[in-house]
């Protein structure tokens, strides 16, 4: 079900991806992400660099975060995102934090706080992982994180790990 005008909220995106070509699989997910019915692109980061977190016999990542608008409910933006990770040869192997060519992340989706089986927004990796935090801050230096705290704050307590941000 589409929500109406009024129900428009910003909702925040991680990218990442360490397999074939990762630059090309963020910008063409990016894309794809802009091109949906119902979202309004409002801001994406820079790419950044960072080695793996998890398993380290795995190739380093790109990562990025990007802000919409949409009126999509927030079960109907994370099917969306899910198509969009298949259509750039994502394979679920069960492997935790094993490589991938697409990873697509609902970080945030307005104030909501959503816990459901499927999906957890605020996501767990929004208040600790560099990788998401740093390119958040960069588009968003004012945000709130549901539940969690402002990211001015969150960013203080969260060293780089390794990130770099890309020119
Ligand atoms: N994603 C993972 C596992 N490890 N490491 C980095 N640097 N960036 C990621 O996006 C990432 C990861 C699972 O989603
Ligand atoms: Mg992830
Ligand atoms: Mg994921």
């Amino acid at each position: 079900m589409k929500n109406s005008d009024k129900d428009q909220v910003v909702a925040y995106i991680g990218l990442g991806s360490n397999l074939e070509n990762p630059a090309e699989q963020i910008n063409s997910a990016h894309a794809a992400i802009a091109g949906l019915n119902d979202v309004e692109e409002l801001a994406f980061s820079s790419l950044y660099h960072s080695p793996p977190m998890g398993p380290q016999d795995q190739p380093d990542y790109i990562n990025a975060v990007m802000a919409i608008a949409t009126n999509l409910p927030a079960m109907d933006l994370l099917r969306s995102l899910q198509h969009i990770e298949h259509e750039h040869g994502r394979v679920r192997k069960g492997e935790r934090w094993g490589a991938r060519t697409l990873d697509l992340d609902l970080l945030i989706y307005g104030g909501q706080q959503i816990d459901l089986p499927e999906l957890t927004v605020p996501h767990v990796g929004v208040a600790e992982r560099a990788f998401v935090l740093y390119p958040l801050y960069e588009i968003a230096p004012e945000l709130l994180v549901p539940g969690k705290g402002h990211i001015a704050d969150l960013i203080r307590s969260c060293p780089l790990n390794g990130l770099e941000r890309l020119a």
